[in-house]
């Protein structure tokens, strides 16, 4: 077999200085990933700065600041950067342009390598090289065998960012790509030192008011289809504007519908405040491959959860996505 790691390794070694970047609206592999590359990078004395395309939720913010990993947004601009003082680039988590809003132009015209590290099925090919495995769990399973490869020791600051991608990924261990390699990793990042009872308390106890209220409009708007197989839920603009909820308060929500004992698929239809194209999350519990039918609109993900944007309005996009729906059901 193809060593992917190696090349990867000794292109890594030869920088002094690597921008890592993640999919927009990042999740906790996308922070947990980035900044255990950070740490990794640290200790081999190479610099890093983390670009993210959208706001991160605040609950993962901690990752970053316990760690003083520089990062900036680049909504905001991130004028502190230039891309031409880094010599590499590094990719976590996505390995599409759909996924890099922002980015296209500015990661074509980059000098140096760009490297990508990912477990999602959906990819194209840009990158000048890849490290791919569609079986990991996390992109943070991918990281820390990276790290075991070059002989970086899991200290407790990586430990952490690393078991905070996986638990994130996984729904603490609870999803169907919790793998007996992800449960050993966890183990091996414990006897690292960490606190769990920290990171749980942060991933799942830590919400704002707000958040709570918005899960209420997203259960409100719940409808069963298909023999209560399909679920839909919708969130449109007044139901952010009137919870004072954000786009970052609407991660997981997309995973209350599968508690139905009769639910194979959900769709989460969600019209943002920025008038932009309508964002679609999916979940399926077995039947349908939902990163299969995503493609067909320009989207892509995992067999079990994906991800898509579609132009138009709410009601229109919601029409359209539930009549596809209903005929991938019907074989
Ligand atoms: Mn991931």
């Amino acid at each position: 077999m193809i060593d992917l790691y190696r090349p990867f390794i000794d292109r890594l070694s030869n920088c002094r200085r690597v921008l890592i970047t993640t999919h927009v609206r990042p999740d906790g592999d996308a922070l947990g990933s980035s900044a255990a590359m950070s740490l990794a990078l640290r200790t081999k004395k190479i610099d890093s700065h983390v670009l993210l395309l959208s706001r991160m939720p605040d609950k993962y913010a901690f990752i970053f600041r316990d760690n003083k990993i520089q990062s900036c947004n680049l909504e905001g601009g991130c004028p502190e950067i230039s891309f031409s003082d880094f010599d590499l680039l590094l990719v976590v988590d996505t390995g599409t342009w759909s996924q890099l809003p922002g980015l296209k132009d500015r990661l074509n015209g980059f000098a140096g390598p760009r490297l990508v590290m990912d477990h999602h099925l959906t990819q194209e090919d840009w990158a000048d090289a890849k490290l791919v495995d569609s079986t990991a769990a996390a992109a943070g399973e991918i990281a820390a065998e990276l790290l075991r490869r070059w002989n970086i020791p899991f200290d407790p600051p990586i430990a952490t960012a690393l078991f905070l991608a996986l638990a994130s990924d996984t729904g603490w261990f609870q999803f169907s790509n919790t793998r007996p390699r992800t449960m050993r990793l966890a183990a091996d990042l414990m006897e690292a030192g960490i606190n769990t009872d920290y990171i749980y308390r942060l991933l799942y106890q830590n919400e704002r008011i707000q958040r709570l209220e918005l899960q209420t409009r997203a259960q409100q708007s719940l409808e069963l289809l298909k023999d209560n197989r399909m679920a839909v839920m919708t969130l449109r603009q007044n139901d952010f504007t009137q919870s004072g909820a954000d786009m970052t308060d609407t991660e997981n929500l997309i995973n209350i519908p599968l508690q139905v004992q009769s639910v194979e698929v959900a769709i989460l239809i969600v019209e943002p405040l920025d008038s932009g194209p309508i964002r679609v999350s999916l979940r399926s519990k077995n039947s349908v491959d939902v990163a299969k039918f995503a493609e067909q609109f320009g989207g892509g993900g995992h067999a079990r959860a994906a991800g898509l944007k579609l132009p138009g309005t709410v009601d229109e996009v919601r029409r359209k996505l539930i009549q596809a729906m209903l005929s991938s059901m019907s074989h």
